[in-house]
């Protein structure tokens, strides 16, 4: 057996993390000349894993919102750009729905700014138990949620819609168990047709603002 067919399966091994690999190898040919090439080669290698997983955590936090971790609103407007593509490319449909909590204010000044935050916390925890999987439910900002279901029919969005409103109605804020009403308005828009994620959003905020103006605590639809 020549010396190159002995060496060549230490780095033919299946399932074998590289570095171990390389190191396997240096103890097997420890007075080899490339054995310190192959070292200085294992930890670079492991340098650069390590700022792979620095950049993931770092892209993680920069969509995510701290206080409900939901999506935030930049992790949304990506998705809702994909999903805008998609239906040109496929002729899907999607759903929009734009919630925001009915006089918010009025419960900060009540009850305080961080009974305020658990209510937050307890809505996104609450209306996330509604979701699909591949639904993209996102903090849009302050007391605002947007929601993006995606392959979804008009009946079935505005079912959830209702579910939703019910949600937020019967829910229990264990960390300010004084605040004792929680209610949201939500704007639904049903989207068909190719057109510009602001635009889409925007249409769903048209629908939020006429719930606000219809009384709070319901569902309007954009048409
Ligand atoms: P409306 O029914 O018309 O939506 O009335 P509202 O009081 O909910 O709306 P408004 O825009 O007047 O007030 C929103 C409040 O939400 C004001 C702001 O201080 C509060 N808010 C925004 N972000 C946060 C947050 O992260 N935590 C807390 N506690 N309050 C927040
Ligand atoms: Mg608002
Ligand atoms: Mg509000």
């Amino acid at each position: 057996m020549t010396e190159r067919s002995t060496r060549a399966p230490i780095f033919r091994v299946a399932d074998t993390h590289v570095v171990q690999r390389l190191e396997r190898a240096s103890e097997q040919f420890g007075d080899h000349p490339l054995v310190a090439e192959l070292e200085w080669l294992a930890h670079q290698y492991q340098r650069l894993e390590a700022r792979l997983d620095k950049n993931k955590v770092l892209q993680e936090q920069a969509i995510s919102d701290p206080l409900t971790g939901l999506m935030n609103r930049n992790g949304l407007l990506d998705r809702l750009n994909a999903e805008c593509a998609r239906l040109i490319r496929e002729h899907t449909a999607f759903g929009l729905l734009m919630l925001d909590l009915d006089h918010f204010k009025a419960i900060n000044d009540a009850f305080g700014h961080h009974a305020g935050d658990q209510v937050l916390i307890a809505v996104a925890a609450t209306l996330r138990q509604h979701m699909r999987p591949y639904d993209v439910f996102a903090r849009w900002g302050g007391e605002e949620f947007l929601l993006l279901v995606p392959a979804v029919e008009r009946p079935a969005l505005e079912e959830l819609a209702r579910r939703l409103l019910d949600a937020v109605r019967q829910v229990s804020v264990s960390g300010a168990p004084e605040v004792s009403e929680v209610r949201v308005s939500i704007g639904l828009y049903y989207c068909d047709q190719p057109e510009s994620p602001a635009d889409s959003v925007r249409k769903a905020d048209i629908a939020l603002y006429r719930a606000k103006e219809a009384g709070r605590d319901q569902v309007v639809t954009f048409d």
